[in-house]
């Protein structure tokens, strides 16, 4: 019955493939966004003699302080020429954040008297997306006295900034926000006029309401595909808004896609950039369709200062880029489909600064435990526990590291999550043990959609938690349990109930009693509803507070994996490992600060293997570093030398898993034999001797959100050349410089030196041989001969990286092992790194344990004085005679201020 059901949705699937792209809407087919297009078509050809429909009524404009906090709040008068009757208010606040940050919100006066046929819905716009996006509910909101402020009748401007250089000014009629460095503008917003709120009206009067610039289409219904049922009870609430952004040629971010680093213009198409998370099937390259994640942050970067804009809105969204105006700027128009306006714009000197401040609002991504850094071996499905313990197993016969093992929908019994198929796995509890013998950890999946008829779906129908209909009763959809609910975790009271599922007791099964070494993956989260238009739920179901889908659809998938992030949290800490890990597929804003993501169902081919470098990047530079794509491909078979290359990149992913669909060959590494098998060893190897670097780059992130795979443009601003390199990186910042070979048959790779500094090859992190060094005068490419066996690396001059050089089985049994250092010198003959090390499981480095010392941040919740440094390897400077200096033992512990200077000339090239 189980395996029916599985054949036959892959059997729907599959029939669909040629056509998959029909199946999601566009911007012509979508109501709100061929609206707002259609309007924004209308103003450029009008010119000026549109006349605008937006003013800031002047007397409205006051300040309004509570605490230290204050705002500017006043009242936009939205009118149209050819409908005397109407003049509909719309609030707006402006207020100033740390971290060159302004905020703008717009609300619409009036809707709490409006009255619609189906009372259980909420009739005002939605604006509690930052509830979820953000870290706190306290924001940081300056205060008055750090902001000149002016307002005169026609205008109001803020200047601000550590140097008062930044200046925000609001123009009245037509509404105009300039955000300008040094008198400079950087954004202008509003500047094509295309600021569309549609306002409340009933539905009989619609045509009264319409400007002569806008068409009525799908107002109220909806004409697209399966989406034909939706009622639209508050009829049409689209909002609309440019952004231009002052000479910035250079766009990144607004994820998920699978597309380019650097954005591409999307001018004349029907399908922009779309933020609409959804279960895509085999999707393609290339492609600007939405995908299972959102992250709606754009950055643009030129060599003197970069901006971020964070559009805080949930809904279904369209952004469509111009990229290509002779004017050297770049205009964006973004387009949701219900909600408030609400946006974030921060200008600072780099994107690192953008990251800095945007993380100061959503928060930094999560310091990890450090056993999830490690390789994660997961495919659809390990058949039973013979068949974990044998992997297990394996992977010590073949001196593989790995950290953990994960188990797909087949371990449920039905696919009724929390259960367990007992026949094949009796003894949960059993093999949790054995894997923790030597530090390994399982994952399991855990759905949001809960089969109908047994306990756990019983209770939650009962406690009203689940997503509604437009009924207000529990939705009943399909998933692979067949009939199925959705918790609501948008309902506060959702969270009791989900912890009661996971309570950490010696009864509960699931758990495997007191186990803790079990962490979660929540998968199919958009929501995935394989009935539903767009394989999601309909927008006119209701979540808690009488929410339409259609307002929160883009946050379900993090409110789901937070309240697992949450239940997790609340184990019991009779061990240190306290720290959860949770894997998302579907994400927003906010997420990093609980879970890890991973770019959904990819395939094994060669563009996959490609496309994966681009989209792990921009997951990085929106603050969501903790990112990884399926290492193998998800659907297919790789061939064996496209397998071992995904390792080789793949273990430059921050999150490192290999993974497989259901119908695919097993493909761990041994199965493809010699030279592939050790191969991959070799590169999971590297992976685990550079832990403590990829460690200290996490955590680095974790207070700073600095990217973790790092564009090359992130350290060469000034080179325009590097702003669209995205098959070559940075790791966080330790120096190394990774160009994985991601073609096939490849004799040799070109790698980009984005600056003068002194390169050297750490080709496969390899330091015995003779190190070569390169240096350019000017930026440009250096070829490389590459064989199979390599993984082309190059060390920054100026830096130190840490490595643990001992085959272990898992991280966890690398604790007590002592560091390398590798020291790099730049040009100059200096050099600096970071170490960050704690125990890696537990919370204690919230607490404030820690010790700096000069060139080694340490905090550690053990004892410093046990950390040993066995070897230290100098490499010399490009102009040395000898090519590199290694003191073994050097009897050197890490502690408080340590640094060392090395002499350079020295005859023998090993002490
Ligand atoms: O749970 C099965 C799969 C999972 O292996 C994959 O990683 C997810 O992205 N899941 C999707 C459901 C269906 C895939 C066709």
């Amino acid at each position: 019955m189980r395996l029916q059901s599985v054949l036959l949705w892959i059997f729907c699937f599959s029939s669909v493939l040629a056509v998959k792209e029909y199946l999601f809407k566009n911007c012509d087919n979508s109501g709100f966004c061929h609206r707002n297009k259609h309007y924004a078509n209308q103003i450029k050809s009008l010119g000026s003699a549109f006349v605008p429909h937006y003013a800031i009524d002047p007397s409205s404009v006051h300040l309004q302080e509570s605490g230290q906090d204050f705002h500017i709040a006043g009242t936009i008068i939205k009118k149209v020429p050819n409908i005397p009757d109407l003049q509909v208010e719309l609030p707006i606040t402006v207020s100033l954040l740390e971290g060159n940050n302004v905020r703008v919100q717009i609300d619409e006066s009036g809707r709490n008297q409006i009255t619609v046929k189906n009372k259980y819905v909420n009739h005002r716009r939605y604006n509690e997306t930052g509830q979820w996006a953000f870290a706190s509910e306290e924001l940081p909101y300056i205060s008055k006295k750090d902001v000149k402020l002016d307002i005169s009748s026609d205008k109001l401007s803020f200047t601000y900034g550590p140097a008062q250089e930044y200046t925000a000014e609001l123009q009245f009629l037509p509404v105009k926000l300039t955000i300008s460095y040094k008198d400079e503008p950087q954004v202008v917003v509003n500047d094509q006029n295309f600021l569309n709120l549609e306002h409340w009206r009933v539905r009989d009067a619609n045509a009264e309401h319409l400007s002569d610039e806008q068409v009525d289409f799908d107002m109220f219904t909806d004409s697209f595909g399966d989406s034909k049922e939706d009622k639209l009870p508050l009829g049409p609430e689209s909002i609309g808004l440019d952004f231009t952004f002052k000479n910035y040629k250079n766009l990144y971010g607004i994820p998920e896609h699978a597309d380019s680093l650097n954005l591409k213009d999307t001018t004349g198409s029907n399908q922009p950039y779309r933020l609409f998370n959804v279960d895509i099937f085999e999707y393609e390259t290339d492609s600007r369709l939405p995908m299972y994640g959102a992250i709606p942050l754009l950055l643009a970067v030129r060599p003197e200062l970069s901006v971020g804009l964070f559009w805080i809105n949930s809904a279904d969204t369209f952004v469509d880029l111009d990229k290509n105006s002779d004017s050297g700027d770049s205009r964006t128009h973004w387009i949701s489909e219900n909600g408030v306006i609400d946006f974030m714009i921060i200008v600072d000197k780099t994107p690192a600064a953008i990251n800095k401040n945007y993380g100061l609002i959503t928060g930094y991504v999560q310091l990890p435990p450090l056993f999830s850094l490690g390789y994660h071996q997961c495919r659809w499905n390990y058949n039973d526990e013979k068949d974990v313990l044998e992997i297990n197993s394996l992977m010590d016969k073949h001196r593989i590291p790995y950290d953990t093992i994960w188990l797909d929908i087949e371990y449920t019994d039905s696919k009724k999550y929390f259960t367990w198929q007992n026949d094949v796995f009796p003894d949960p509890e059993g093999m949790m043990k054995e894997l923790d013998a030597t530090g390994r950890n399982l994952v399991v999946i855990i759905d949001p959609h809960i089969k109908t008829g047994y306990p756990v779906s019983d209770q939650f129908r009962k406690q009203k938690i689940c997503i509604n209909d437009a009924t207000n009763t529990s939705y009943l959809g399909h998933c692979w349990p067949g009939e199925s609910v959705w918790i609501d975790t948008l309902n506060p009271n959702a969270q009791a109930l989900w912890d009661s599922q996971f309570v950490w007791d010696k009864k509960n099964k699931f758990t495997g009693g007191l186990s803790t070494n079990l962490h979660i993956w929540n998968d199919m989260n958009e929501p995935s509803v394989f009935n539903g238009p767009e394989t999601t739920s309909p927008r006119d179901n209701l979540h808690y507070g009488g929410w339409e889908h259609r307002s929160v659809h883009n946050i379900y998938g993090l409110s789901y994996h937070e309240a697992t992030y949450n239940s997790l949290k609340k184990r019991q800490s009779h061990t240190t490992r306290e720290r959860p890990f949770i894997l998302t597929r579907s994400y927003y804003s906010g997420s990093q600060r609980t879970a890890a993501m991973w770019t959904g169902d990819n395939m094994s081919k060669w563009e996959y293997l490609q496309i994966s470098l681009p989209m792990v990047l921009t997951s990085n530079i929106v603050g969501m570093p903790f990112a990884g794509a399926d290492v193998g491909g998800f659907f297919g078979n790789p061939s064996k030398e496209l397998l071992t290359r995904w390792y080789q990149a793949g273990i430059w992913y921050p999150f490192f898993r290999a993974h497989a669909h259901i119908d695919s060959r097993r493909r761990e590494p041994w199965v493809a034999g010699e030279p592939y098998t050790s191969i991959m060893t070799d590169a999971v190897k590297l992976r685990y001797s550079l832990l403590p670097m990829l460690y200290t780059a996490f955590y680095e992130s974790s207070v700073s959100g600095i990217p973790i795979m790092k564009p090359v443009f992130y350290e060469a601003l000034d080179n325009l050349e590097s702003y669209s390199i995205e098959d070559q990186f940075f790791v966080g910042n330790s120096g190394l410089l990774v160009k994985p070979v991601v073609e096939k048959e490849a004799d040799d790779i070109e790698i980009y030196l984005p600056d003068s500094e002194v390169y050297y090859d750490f080709t496969n992190g390899n330091i015995t041989g003779d190190i070569t060094k390169f240096q350019l005068n000017k930026p440009g490419y250096v070829k490389r001969a590459v064989t199979l066996n390599d993984i082309p690396v190059f060390l920054k001059g100026g830096s130190i990286i840490a490595q643990k050089n001992r085959y272990r089985r898992s991280s966890k049994l690398m604790v007590n092992d002592p560091y390398t250092l590798i020291v790099a010198p730049d040009s100059n003959g200096n050099a600096n790194g970071k170490l960050y090390i704690d125990d890696g499981e537990s919370f204690g480095y919230t607490k404030g344990l820690s010790a700096k010392v000069s060139s080694i941040d340490v905090n550690y919740v053990g004892s410093l004085s046990s950390i040993e440094i066995e070897k230290i390897v100098i490499i010399s400077q490009p102009q040395s005679q000898i090519n590199k200096l290694i003191i073994h033992n050097p009897k050197l512990k890490v502690a408080a201020d340590w640094s060392a200077t090395f002499a350079t000339d020295v005859e023998h090239d090993e002490l």
